[in-house]
């Protein structure tokens, strides 16, 4: 074996390793601005708001409300009598009783309008509407 021939293999042998370096260096850096690029392009789960319809007075406030679909209402009696949410739609649950200081939230699944009342102050137009619109 020539010192030639040595010289020749270490040369070929340091140009594979530089080969080799530079993919996995590529690579690295490739699969690095693909997680860089991940958040803008995943479509983050986003929760449904929170509302709140206070009950005070035999009124319920605001009256008319209007939200999107996926987020919840929460019902909060402030006053100093029972009341109920009672819904038009009966494939919505409605309340039972919900005593002073108490509440009762739903979450709305579909878009569309929502009238309720309450039941025993029906005849004192104690009502309202939630409104539903797609997100
Ligand atoms: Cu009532």
């Amino acid at each position: 074996m020539s010192g030639g021939s040595g010289e020749f293999m270490n040369r070929w042998m340091v140009s594979i390793a530089i080969g080799i370096g530079f993919l996995l260096f590529a690579n690295l850096d490739f699969s690095r601005a693909a997680d860089q690029a991940a958040p803008q392009t995943k479509v983050p789960k986003k929760e449904g708001a929170t509302h709140s319809v206070g009950m005070k007075n035999w009124i319920f406030s605001p009256k008319e409300l209007t939200i999107h679909v996926g987020d919840r209402v929460v019902f909060r009696n402030d006053d100093d009598s029972n009341h109920t949410v009672q819904f038009e739609d009966s494939a919505l649950n409605s309340s039972g009783i919900i005593k002073i200081g108490k509440e009762f939230s739903v979450t709305f699944d579909k878009p569309g309008v929502y009238p309720y009342h309450c039941k025993p102050h029906h005849d004192y137009n104690m009502t309202g509407t939630i409104t539903v619109l797609v997100k």
